[in-house]
């Protein structure tokens, strides 16, 4: 019986697709022409992430391309450097911060002889080891897979090399046909128990009906998750790592006055968060669809906040949510001198986009404007109109429990007569329903 370590790990868990990640050169080649600063920042996030993944980073290598080498990525120049920096390091990976086709991994493993991942490997790596609950590891199962399939070939010579290689051919075609049968099926099924996940969840949804609710979105390590837990007094996982957070978290917070909202913590974003993930993960992400407002976090403090932010307009604007209502919480101020604060807040005004908070985690006080802003919002979407109905339409009457708060009712001549606070959405429904409905102050 031939070894085939793929047959048997895939039907039943999460692939272990790492190789102790230990030592790595990061290679960084964008392909448009970038500040240096920014270039840096680009391979320190790089450099985190491969902390977050349990590597060490004993070495970079840089290149500005005009177009990608279709062989390697890198020029055969650049390849040639970076071989011989493989050698006189202890390095046994390289790192990409750009994601490289099946051809180029496999072409650039052939030249160094150690293993050389991507970008999106990486992300992947991070979130399979990070992923807790069900939901986000099939998710992450899945993402894997359809990472995986166009790279079979590569992954089997990963694993010839693991097991020394002498002795070990390739797969046969029928080894790889086999191989890409199973995945297919395993796709297949992970997606039918994604959707029966996403059915419970949409119930779940449904029964909070009529709640405000806002959704916590942003780059990662913004803060999302210290703002929930400040806002709400709730325990959750805070990291000052990337991707702390895989899970989306739902609690209730109390903005004051008699108001209350359910605030959801979702997954961070990142630049060239692979595709797959994306898509994977939208499910988790339908939280964010369904709030009446985004809350979008960002680190005020960090240098290159302005791209973060683009980064995950971009994401939301893939995730169809271009148009969704948007505050923007601007976290960490406390990191900032009254100078630098009062120099982000121009900035800000001078983007005029959506309206925005400054707050830090920190310090609890910090997020009453952030409240108030919330309760604002809470009050202009709901309306207190006076209803009037024919008695024998409990259907209506029932309804309207349902969707809103009764103030009041009474009784005259046939006519039940009802006073409610309800979603301005749901007073419009009734409107062209042809209802007979007026709003009162
Ligand atoms: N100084 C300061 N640090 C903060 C603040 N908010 C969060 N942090 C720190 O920033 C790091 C990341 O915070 P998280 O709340 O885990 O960030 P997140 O946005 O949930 O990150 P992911 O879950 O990875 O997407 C942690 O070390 C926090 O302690 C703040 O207002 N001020
Ligand atoms: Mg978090």
């Amino acid at each position: 019986m031939p070894d085939r370590p793929l047959e048997v790990t895939i039907p039943t868990q999460l692939i272990d697709m790492r190789t102790p990640v230990d030592k790595a050169i990061l290679v960084g080649a964008p392909e448009r022409e970038l500040d240096p600063r920014v270039a840096d920042e680009h391979l320190d996030e790089l450099a985190r992430l491969t902390d977050t993944a349990g590597g060490r980073v004993v070495g970079t290598l840089r290149q500005r391309l005009a177009h990608p080498n279709p062989r390697l990525y890198i020029g055969e120049g650049k390849a040639e450097e970076l071989r011989e920096l493989v050698q006189s390091t202890p390095a046994d990976l390289v790192i990409f911060d750009e994601e490289l086709s099946p051809a180029q991994g496999k072409n650039l493993e052939d030249l160094l002889g150690v293993r050389v991942l991507d970008r999106s490997e990486l992300i992947l790596d991070i979130f399979a080891t990070r992923a807790r609950s069900r939901e986000a590891r099939l998710q992450v199962e899945l993402a894997q897979l359809e990472y995986l399939l166009p790279r079979l070939r590569r992954m089997w010579s990963h694993l010839s090399r693991i097991r020394g290689g002498i002795g070990l051919r390739g797969p046969g075609e029928t080894q790889l046909e086999t191989d890409r049968r199973l995945i297919g099926t395993r796709i297949a099924d992970l997606k039918t128990k994604l959707r029966d996940v996403a059915k419970a969840r949409e119930v779940q949804r449904r029964s909070r009906q009529g709640q405000f609710r806002a959704a916590l979105v942003g780059y990662t390590n913004a803060g999302k998750s210290s703002l929930l837990r400040t806002l709400s007094g709730a325990d959750l996982f805070v990291e000052d790592r990337l991707f702390a957070t895989l899970d989306s978290a739902t609690r209730t917070v109390d903005l004051g006055s008699g108001y209350s909202a359910l605030v959801t913590d979702t997954v961070g974003f990142i630049r060239k968060l692979p595709h797959h993930l994306v898509a994977s993960f939208r499910s988790t992400l339908e939280e964010a669809r369904e709030a009446d407002i985004l809350l979008h976090v960002i680190d005020g403090s960090h240098p290159d906040w302005e791209e973060q932010r683009q980064v995950v307009r971009e994401v939301l604007e893939d995730l169809g949510l271009r148009e969704a209502p948007r505050l923007m919480v601007f976290n960490k101020t406390d990191r900032l001198t009254h100078a630098e604060e009062e120099a982000l807040r121009a900035r800000v005004r001078s983007l005029e986009t959506h309206p925005a908070v400054f707050v830090s985690a920190l310090v609890p006080a910090s997020l009453d404007a952030l409240r108030e802003t919330l309760r604002a919002r809470m009050r202009a979407r709901l309306a207190q109109v006076v209803i009037r109905l024919d008695v024998a339409d409990g259907e209506s009457l029932a309804a309207l429990y349902r969707q809103g708060e009764v103030l009041d009712r009474a009784e005259e001549d046939g006519v039940v007569v009802v006073t409610v606070r309800l979603p301005r959405a749901y007073v419009d429904r009734l409107v062209e329903g042809g209802a007979d409905v007026h709003e009162v102050a």
